[in-house]
């Protein structure tokens, strides 16, 4: 023992003492110059904006501390219950403006920076993106702790702390080019490291049966390679109301006993490897955002952050309760992200069980009344399956788990449905055949109380479709939570100049009530209203052209032009490629004199490929080229222009959303659980051309179908047509279509590479194309032509505009947060004081 009392009560460094918890200018400048001189050893030579951003995000991180301290206190204190989101993607993007914001700081210091002549712009953009997330599943998480923290809940987030984050995507001569992303290369001042809640986490080894001195037989788990799980805590604050929240990501390190040990053997290479083994688990984020790929790296990941996860709530619950888990359901629930930490069903057993010596029963109750699940996908390929040989060699116990579990399941299954043998084939947990597999969103379905999917129509076919046999079994299991964004970050944040305007007309209760945007409809009929919102849509789409101008610096690009939007993963289901027929459709049209054609158009995709995604990779080098072929065509100049966005990533929709008119969802009916850049587009004053799929259906409900531009075939009606798609007769069928594949079989978008798009156009040609872009093609181009001619005029454009904006309140993170509490976590909210 160093010392025998540490006190802490009185601190005298100035810092500490005196600001802390100053939010006032004067505060801030005294800490950021400290800060700035003293840790980081700069002065006015410094010209670069980097050290003066970890100044200020110091600065403000001291401010967060004092709150994160006292919502600890707060929760402590209540013994209520917590409810943690587990997850293997937290897609957080950058973190000081919306820390400055939710602090409510954001005046305050734009004025004390300019005071000392720094651009507070430049420190925010140089700010690295936490990029721990492929797509909508990683920032949904990300929305939704925003919205945990502002509605005061108690919930943490359990992630995994990956050194590499999503890939840095460049384009060379058209094609994709994955750099990895170290984000964590300068540090990271937001993190804070927690060596003394490491835990230990096992895998290989076997199991054995051993008598404990009671004379209680337990199965040990033994001989296993173990691997440490450090936790690093980030601080979610609230929208300015003390409450500081965690996300909690577990980073793998080698344990020293694992070393010495094999150091002891007399291998030390063999030793040396084994601590990079160790320490793979969290190196790297997959990329994968819809296929699975089996990977067993992949499975350990999941597995570390199921364990460290679940051995962290259960350590902290036998500190306050000790060995009795009579109460752990009524106090704890675990909200599992897809099924990627689906294998903590069969981990909180082995911990129950196991290590605490609750009864099987006990705890198989415990469990089903503590995890819920969600689902984001119908693609069958996105569906984890691990095989079970290799569960036995990685995770021996919880695969005896998995076969008990599903021994008892199918037992269920047959008393309800006696001699029906194919659906105890169908419901097994375990799916037969070549090799055995576990199904893992069987284990989530069987192992959880709830299931929701989220959109309407998603939730609706996960009961008649994929999920039919468990909801036939268990209705009341199945709820809906259709998605939703912060507005903090995707409209407070993102617009300001469209949130001052909001809030000068209105009033701010939008931001945390978003309902309250309702409030502008009558403002859509006011002329000064309306010149306003053009305004801040012109300035908006200009701050759009000067961000595309660092990419692109040649283009021209026309301000008052539409700007048509897309931007989201590239996959066929989503169908960029009819975006691109559409815009070859538009070139033929201009290039053929088509008078008709008044509105200039300037169409952005972005977007990045899973980088083992051969055709997604196609679709992107199509788009380049289509472009190339585009922009560099006099013909066409001032009317139409094609972008591809290189690097979409968080940071760039909070630049891109502001300045869209126009947002395109036009994913294959029924494939699409429910998309969220639609809801960000559409709080930003986007109108939508979309089909009925995901949430798109409920934006269109709530904004009217006189505001929404609907096009193509309907889930019902893709499923029928599927037995007799025809794509090579309706092509021949409509001249312009025909036009479209002409110029493109032809070879004149890739003259100097011939063949490279066969595969895309024989795909879309193909009768059993999954995604049935050419069903859609003429009802998707008759609506754009819809969409020219309501932007023509202006007036009603901004009507529409101002409309699609008041009603998006639906779409706040805060309400769909508000039913998962209401309906599955049932958590009270407790206000912080300082
Ligand atoms: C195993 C590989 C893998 C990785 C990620 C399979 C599937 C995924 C995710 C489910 C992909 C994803 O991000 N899905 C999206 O989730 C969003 C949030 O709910 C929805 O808005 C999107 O429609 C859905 O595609």
């Amino acid at each position: 023992m160093p010392y025998k009392r540490f006190i802490l009560s009185k601190p005298n460094s100035s810092i500490t003492e005196l600001n802390a918890l100053g939010l006032g200018k004067t505060d801030f400048i005294a800490d950021f110059k400290q800060y700035y001189i003293h840790l980081l050893g700069r002065d006015e030579a410094c010209r670069s904006p980097y050290y003066a951003g970890e100044a200020l995000s110091q600065a403000i991180r001291d401010r967060l501390m004092e709150r994160w301290k006292a919502t600890h206190k707060t929760y402590k204190a209540a013994h209520g219950k917590r409810a943690f989101y587990l997850s293997m993607e937290f897609l957080l993007g950058r973190t000081l403006s919306n820390a400055m914001l939710n602090l409510g700081v954001t005046d305050t210091i734009t004025q004390g920076m300019y005071d000392l002549g720094v651009e507070i712009e430049e420190l925010i953009e140089s700010e690295l993106d936490a990029g721990l997330g492929n797509g909508g599943l990683g920032r949904l998480a990300a929305c939704f702790i925003d919205s945990c923290a502002t509605l005061q809940l108690p919930v943490i987030g359990y992630g995994l702390r990956y050194e590499y984050g999503m890939f840095t995507q460049t384009i060379i001569n058209g094609e994709q080019v994955e750099k990895p992303d170290h984000w964590l290369r300068h540090g990271n001042v937001w993190e804070i490291e927690r060596l003394e809640y490491s835990l230990l986490i096992k895998f290989g080894g076997h199991t054995e049966i051993q008598t404990d001195e009671q004379g209680i037989q337990r199965v040990c788990w033994i001989n296993t390679h173990d691997v440490l799980a450090v936790p690093y805590d980030t601080p979610i604050p609230g929208y300015q109301n003390n409450t500081v929240n965690t996300l909690r990501l577990w980073k793998a390190v080698a344990t020293e006993e694992f070393d010495l040990e094999e150091f002891n053997a007399g291998d030390y290479a063999e030793s040396v490897a084994a601590k990079i083994t160790a320490e793979h688990i969290t190196m790297v984020l997959y990329p994968n955002d819809a296929n699975e790929n089996g990977k067993e790296l992949r499975l350990r990941q999941q597995y570390f952050l199921a364990s460290a996860s679940l051995q962290d709530v259960i350590s902290h619950w036998v500190k306050l309760y000790g060995e009795n888990f009579s109460e752990f359901a009524q106090k704890n629930v675990f909200q599992l992200n897809d099924t990627h930490p689906s294998i903590a069903i069969a981990e909180l057993m082995r911990l129950l069980v196991d290590i605490h010596g609750v009864p099987w029963n006990d705890a198989w109750a415990i469990t089903r009344q503590t995890m819920a699940y969600t689902n984001h996908t119908l693609l069958p390929e996105a569906l984890e399956k691990w095989p079970v040989n290799l569960m036995q060699r990685l995770l021996p116990r919880l695969m005896e788990i998995i076969f008990e579990i599903n021994a008892r399941f199918l037992a269920e299954v047959a008393l309800h449905w006696p001699g029906d043998n194919a659906r105890l084939r169908r419901m097994s947990i375990i799916e037969e055949g070549g090799q055995q597999q576990v199904r893992m969103a069987y284990l989530a379905l069987v192992g959880s109380f709830s299931v929701n999917g989220v959109a309407q129509l998603h939730s609706q076919l996960l009961q008649q479709g994929l999920f039919h046999d468990f909801y036939e079994l268990w209705p009341n299991k199945f709820n809906n939570k259709t998605n939703g964004v912060t507005p903090r970050r995707w409209l407070a944040g993102c617009n300001p100049e469209l949130a001052e305007l909001i809030t000068e007309t209105i009033g701010d209760s939008w931001v945390t009530e978003l309902s309250d945007l309702k409030k502008l409809i009558p403002y859509a009929e006011n002329a000064q209203f309306k010149i306003k919102w053009r305004t801040v849509k012109h300035n908006a789409k200009q701050r759009l052209i000067d961000y595309i101008h660092l990419q692109h610096p040649e283009l021209n690009l026309n301000v008052d032009a539409l700007f048509d939007v897309q931007v989201k993963r590239i996959h066929e289901y989503k169908r960029q490629i009819l975006n691109v027929l559409h815009v070859i459709h538009l070139y033929d049209r201009i290039k053929r004199g088509d008078s008709h054609m008044v509105v200039p158009r300037c169409v952005l995709i972005g977007g990045k490929a899973a980088p083992g995604y051969v055709m997604a990779k196609k679709i992107i080098k199509l788009i380049n080229n289509v472009a190339h072929s585009i922009n560099s065509d006099p013909d066409v100049a001032g009317k139409l222009s094609l972008f591809f966005l290189p690097d979409y990533r968080v940071s760039a929709m909070e630049k891109i959303c502001p300045g869209a008119d126009l947002s395109e969802q036009i994913s294959t009916a029924g494939k699409e659980a429910s998309g969220t850049g639609n809801m960000k587009l559409m709080m930003n004053g986007a109108l939508t051309i979309g089909t009925l799929d995901g949430a798109n259906i409920e934006i269109r409900e709530e904004v009217g179908d006189e505001n929404f531009f609907l096009f193509g075939l309907t889930e019902g009606e893709i499923e029928a047509r599927r037995s007799h798609y025809d794509p090579v007769s309706m092509i021949d069928q409509d001249t312009d279509l025909q036009r479209v594949i002409n110029l493109l079989e032809s070879g004149h978008f890739n003259q100097f590479e011939p063949g490279i798009f066969d595969g895309i156009i024989a795909s879309i040609k193909n009768p059993h194309d999954p995604w049935m872009t050419i069903a859609d093609f003429r009802s998707y181009i008759d609506t754009q032509k819809r969409v020219e001619d309501a932007y023509l005029d202006k007036d009603h454009w901004t009507r529409m505009s101002i409309l699609n904006c008041a009603n998006s309140g639906k779409f706040s993170s805060d309400r769909t947060i508000n039913e998962y509490n209401d309906e599955i976590w049932k958590l009270e909210h407790r206000s912080v004081s300082l």
